[in-house]
């Protein structure tokens, strides 16, 4: 044991009415919901990039956490580095983590290091797994902090880039299948464009389609079980993004024919980036079956760049679950929190009860969204909106053509009669559970 959270013992449940801010009041990972453990429907995750890699910069400032691991440049502080990362894990009682190789590595400015150090490492990272509960949901490739990223990593101009991003993946997806993880994932880190002027978007995208098309067929070569998931996001870095939103990527997919290999991977944040609602991503994906996992990491609606702040609002996290259950839940994926440390919370501390409270919130969301579908008052409202459809008169219509229709409409004098979607009534529903 480091010292590093000394005097925090490992978080209980000790239900709604605790005040014990350093203790769960809805995450109870045995309490059964819909039949199914709290803790395997949500599957949480820690993600070692904010938690244990990002050092407190913003794009006016420098860093401002001080950790017994920095700094980040050598194999005995990425060691330490670990040691503590498990040792909140523990302390969490957390089922998952999430790592880039430039998180859990130090850089070392080739591919030969790299690939050593990422192999020692996550040698070192798998020796832990042996004794801890907490498993590997995702791994990926860091393809976007370095410079030699600065114009793409698949989608660059140069192809000893396209290259070098093509080895880093391999070396990531085998790193993360010795580490049994569940999925890989792919986020699209400098994958679009500053201008037009100098960029060729339809080269790039195909570059971007033949890449994720070798990542499939690797999958298979290896053996890989789990799923190869996308993380869309509409800007940041790039002015333009080319995995936009949900139904962007999933409009790529199908031009590659990559739509049965590949998943989604969604952001609430990127969400709001891309001016949508989470549920509205969620539901683009579960409607073509593409829903892979989620990252759980809201953004401020006012500042209009990418927070990354722990989610705490008990309707929006809701009504995402809502359509994620309704979906039948993940299968290989979870909920990762890709959340991060406001820059003035220094301590460690802050840390555990960041994660404390993302965790709460989520469970009390998932609550409320399985009391919604056990009362059945949406889906019996959608149902009944929709009712007409199940007439044999409006299913044939479906089979039939315009001249047919328009001869339908004037032999019956059909003139509808617009009914109410009963939006606010619906509202107040929701707010009844949550
Ligand atoms: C950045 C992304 C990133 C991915 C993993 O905005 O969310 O953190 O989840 O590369
Ligand atoms: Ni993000
Ligand atoms: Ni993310």
């Amino acid at each position: 044991m480091t010292s590093f959270f000394e005097g925090i013992a490992p978080i209980q449940y000790e239900g709604p009415d605790s005040t014990n801010p350093m203790a769960f009041r809805h995450y109870n990972p045995d309490e059964m919901v819909m039949g199914k453990r709290m803790e395997d429907h949500l599957r949480f995750a820690v993600a070692y990039w904010h938690s244990f890699a990002w050092e407190g910069q913003d794009p006016f400032g420098g860093q401002t956490f001080e950790r017994p691991w920095h700094p980040q440049d050598s194999m005995e502080r990425a060691k330490l580095k670990a040691d503590i990362a498990f040792e909140m894990f523990d302390i969490l009682n957390a089922p998952f983590f999430c790592w880039h190789d430039a998180d859990v590595r130090p850089e070392q400015g080739n591919f030969a290091d790299n690939l050593a150090t990422l192999n020692e490492i996550t040698d070192y990272i798998g020796d832990k797994m042996q004794t801890s509960k907490t498993k590997l949901l995702w791994g990926t490739a860091n393809m976007f902090s370095h410079r030699r990223w600065m114009s793409g990593a698949s989608t660059n101009p140069d192809p000893d880039v396209f290259a070098f991003a093509a080895a880093t993946v391999k070396s990531c997806m085998d790193a993360t299948h010795k580490l049994g993880g569940q999925n890989y994932v792919l986020w699209g880190g400098r994958e679009g464009y500053e201008t037009l002027l100098n960029t060729d978007l339809s080269v790039e995208l195909d570059h971007m389609g033949r890449f994720l098309a070798m990542v499939v067929d690797y999958k298979h070569k290896i053996g890989f079980k789990g799923a190869i998931l996308v993380e869309p996001k509409p800007q940041e870095p790039s002015k333009h993004q080319y995995d936009y939103d949900a139904a962007t990527c999933i409009g790529f997919l199908r031009k590659y024919g990559l739509e049965n290999e590949v998943k989604l991977n969604l952001e609430q944040g990127h969400a709001i980036l891309a001016g949508h609602s989470f549920e509205h991503e969620i539901a683009v994906a579960t409607a073509e079956g593409m829903l892979g996992s989620i990252d759980m990491n809201r953004n401020d609606y006012q500042s209009g760049w990418d927070t990354d702040q722990f989610p705490n609002n008990t309707p929006e996290v809701a009504l995402a679950y809502y359509h994620i259950l309704k979906a039948g839940g993940f299968d290989t994926g979870g909920t990762n929190f890709d959340a991060k440390l406001r820059r003035q919370s220094l301590d460690p501390k802050d840390l555990i009860a960041a994660h404390v409270g993302g965790m709460d919130i989520c469970a009390r969301g998932l609550k409320a969204a399985a009391a919604m579908i056990e009362d059945g008052g949406l889906e019996g409202a959608l149902s009944a909106r929709y009712a007409d459809w199940q007439k044999p008169d409006a299913q044939s219509m479906l089979n039939s053509d315009l001249g047919a229709i328009a001869q339908k409409v004037l032999d019956q004098e059909i003139n509808p009669d617009p009914k109410s979607g009963r939006q606010e009534i619906l509202e107040n529903y929701v707010n009844r559970f949550v």
